[in-house]
């Protein structure tokens, strides 16, 4: 009988022990990979599980806050030029667990045709997808609460949905000017009545990451 196959002789050190240990070299999102493009909701993949929407005005910095918060350069596109993602983008992380970029809203350059059915997808969306446990709603750090993050946060607010903002591109304000726009959009959150929070964050100086990661892995693995 042969025998079992023999552990190469040991220097006595686990062979990851040696490897220096990054904690953010074990988070879940690194394991994130593109699924499906849907323009419509009727395209998504099965309504089970748990997903996180990626929400906010175009150029805003949403497919970049999901592309670094996944420690990947290219999973979301992202670019100079509003209006880039035209779907709702689904990535997956394990089975049944997801996060969603939708399109930008807000684009004026789009036709009003075409905004106006992005604006249906989105609103058929958020109102029918039961799987969705939260959004992370994106505004320019240097340009927040205009009208469409008003209304995202009311939305929220008024259906119960986590409502999660990032201040992103931080690192064009000054640090005192980000606390200040971070302690007057709480302040604005406050006075809305939902529980909706916020962060700075920037995509370029991968700052906030570790909030922000925290706050969406809870929302995944929280109940309904
Ligand atoms: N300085 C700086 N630039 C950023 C940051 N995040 C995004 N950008 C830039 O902002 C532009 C828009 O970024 P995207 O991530 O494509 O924005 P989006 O919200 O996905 O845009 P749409 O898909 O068109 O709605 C790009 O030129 C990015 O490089 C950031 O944190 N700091
Ligand atoms: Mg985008």
């Amino acid at each position: 009988m042969p025998s079992p196959p023999r552990k190469p002789a040991g220097t006595g050190v686990r062979a990851d022990a040696r490897r220096p240990r990054d904690a953010a070299a074990d988070h879940p999102f690194r394991r994130a990979h593109f699924v499906l493009s849907a323009p419509e909701p009727r395209h998504l993949p099965a309504d089970e599980g748990a997903e996180v929407a990626f929400a906010g005005r175009s150029n805003a910095g949403k497919s970049s806050a999901l592309n670094v918060l996944c420690d990947q350069t290219g999973l979301a596109r992202t670019s100079k030029t509003p209006g880039r993602t035209q779907a709702l983008v689904v990535f997956e992380i394990d089975p049944g667990r997801r996060l969603v970029d939708l399109p930008g809203y807000g684009y004026a350059e789009v036709p009003e045709a075409v905004k106006a059915q992005w604006g249906r997808a989105i609103d058929r969306y958020l109102h029918e997808r039961q799987s969705l446990r939260g959004v992370v709603l994106i505004m320019d750090s240097r340009h927040p609460l205009k009208e469409f993050d008003r209304l995202m946060l009311d939305y929220c607010r008024d259906v119960g949905l986590r409502c999660h903002v990032l201040l992103t591109k931080a690192d064009k304000l000054a640090r005192s000017e980000a606390a200040q726009t971070l302690a007057a959009v709480r302040r604005e959150l406050a006075a809305l009545g939902g529980e909706a929070s916020a962060q700075l964050f920037s995509a370029l100086k991968k700052s906030g990451l570790d909030e922000a990661r925290g706050v969406i892995a809870g929302w995944l693995d929280a109940g309904e």
